[in-house]
C-alpha cells in the first residue's frame, strides 16, 4: 500500500437511529444516500458506512437490522463511484458490503467481536481497517484501565500488534492492513491525548494509520464550558480542523471526520504550505528585506 500525498478523508456516513453526534439524521436509506452524496462533493476520498452505533453504552442492532440498514446504501454509493467503507465488526455483515460494493472493511473490533470477519477479508482484495478495541460499547468503559508499564501506549502497541497478527495469521496479506489506535474506545480522555501525541510508536508497528478523532467527547471535555458543560458534538469541529495538519504532518493514511469540507480546507493548507516551503531559498524575515 503506498501511502497518499495527503490523509484520505473519509467521511462518515451513520445508518443509526443512536450514534452520538448525528443519530436518527441519516437513519433511512434516502438520506444517507444524499448525505453521502453530500461528503462527496466536500471531497470524500472514502464513504464509511455504518449501522451500528458504537457511542459509549450503545446496544447493538441484531444482524438483519444492521444488513437492512448498510446494504442499500453501500450499493447506491459504490454505483455512484465512491470508494466505500463498511463500519462493522460482523462477519455477515462484511461479507454482504462487499458483495454490495465496498472496497474496506472497518472493524472497530480488529477482529475480536466476530474471528470470522478475518477469513471474510482475507477471501477478498479489501483493505481492512484494526482498530484498537476492547469490549462492546455497553461496557467498554470498565476497560479504560492501563495501569501496565507505557500506559496506554505501549498496551495499545501491543494489543494492535496481536490483531495484526491476527489478520495475517488468517491469510489477509499485511500490506492491505491499516490500524487504528481508537481514540474513545474504552479510553478516557487523558489516553487519548496520550495515544494521538505519540502515534509514531503504533505506526512503529509498520502499517499505516487511520485516526477518528472527529466530535469525540475528548474535544468536548477540552472546549468545556465554564462550568464545566462539553461542548456539544456539532461544535467541536474547529478543533479537530486543527488536529487534522498534525496528524498529516505525521504521515497517517486517513482521518474519518464527519465535517468533510472543515477537514479538506485544514488539509489543503497544510498542502500550501508545504508546498511553498520547499524547495526554495533559505527563508528570510521581513525584517531583513528591509535592511
Ligand atoms: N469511531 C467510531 C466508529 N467507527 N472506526 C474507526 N476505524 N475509528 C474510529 O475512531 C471510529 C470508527 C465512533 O464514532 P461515530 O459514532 O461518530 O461514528
Amino acid at each position: 500500500m503506498t501511502l497518499p500525498e495527503r490523509p484520505l478523508v473519509m467521511g462518515i456516513v451513520n445508518v443509526t437511529p443512536d450514534s452520538f453526534s448525528d443519530g436518527g439524521l441519516y437513519a433511512d436509506t434516502a438520506s444517507a444516500l444524499a448525505h453521502g452524496r453530500d461528503l462527496l462533493a466536500q471531497g470524500a476520498d472514502v464513504l464509511d458506512v455504518g449501522g451500528e452505533s458504537t457511542r459509549p453504552g450503545a446496544t447493538r442492532p441484531v444482524v438483519a437490522e444492521e444488513l437492512d440498514r448498510v446494504v442499500p446504501v453501500i450499493s447506491g454509493l459504490a454505483a455512484l463511484g465512491a470508494v466505500v467503507s463498511v463500519d462493522t465488526m460482523r462477519a455477515e455483515v462484511a461479507a454482504a458490503a462487499l458483495e454490495a460494493g465496498a472496497r474496506i472493511v472497518n472493524d472497530v473490533s480488529g477482529g475480536l467481536a466476530d474471528p470470522a470477519i478475518l477469513d471474510v477479508v482475507a477471501g477478498s482484495d479489501a483493505t481492512y481497517v484494526a482498530m484498537h478495541w476492547r469490549a462492546h460499547s455497553d461496557r467498554m468503559a470498565d476497560f479504560a484501565t492501563y495501569d501496565g508499564p507505557g500506559g496506554v501506549v505501549t498496551a495499545v502497541v501491543d494489543e494492535l500488534g496481536e490483531r495484526l497478527h491476527a489478520a495475517t495469521a488468517a491469510g489477509i496479506d499485511p500490506d492491505r492492513v491499516v490500524l487504528d489506535p481508537g481514540l474513545g474506545f474504552a479510553k478516557r480522555g487523558e489516553h487519548n491525548w496520550e495515544l494521538l501525541t505519540h502515534l509514531e510508536a503504533v505506526a512503529a508497528l509498520g502499517r499505516p494509520l487511520l485516526v477518528g478523532a472527529s466530535r469525540k467527547s475528548f474535544l468536548g471535555a477540552l472546549l468545556a464550558g465554564p462550568d464545566g458543560t462539553p461542548r456539544p458534538p456539532g461544535e467541536r469541529e474547529h478543533a479537530h480542523s486543527a488536529l487534522a495538519p498534525l496528524l498529516a504532518d505525521l504521515g497517517v493514511w486517513g482521518l474519518r471526520v464527519h465535517d468533510v469540507r472543515a477537514t479538506t480546507d485544514a488539509l489543503a493548507a497544510w498542502q500550501a504550505w508545504r508546498t511553498h516551503r520547499s524547495p526554495g531559498p533559505a527563508p528570510t524575515t521581513g525584517q531583513e528585506q528591509h535592511r
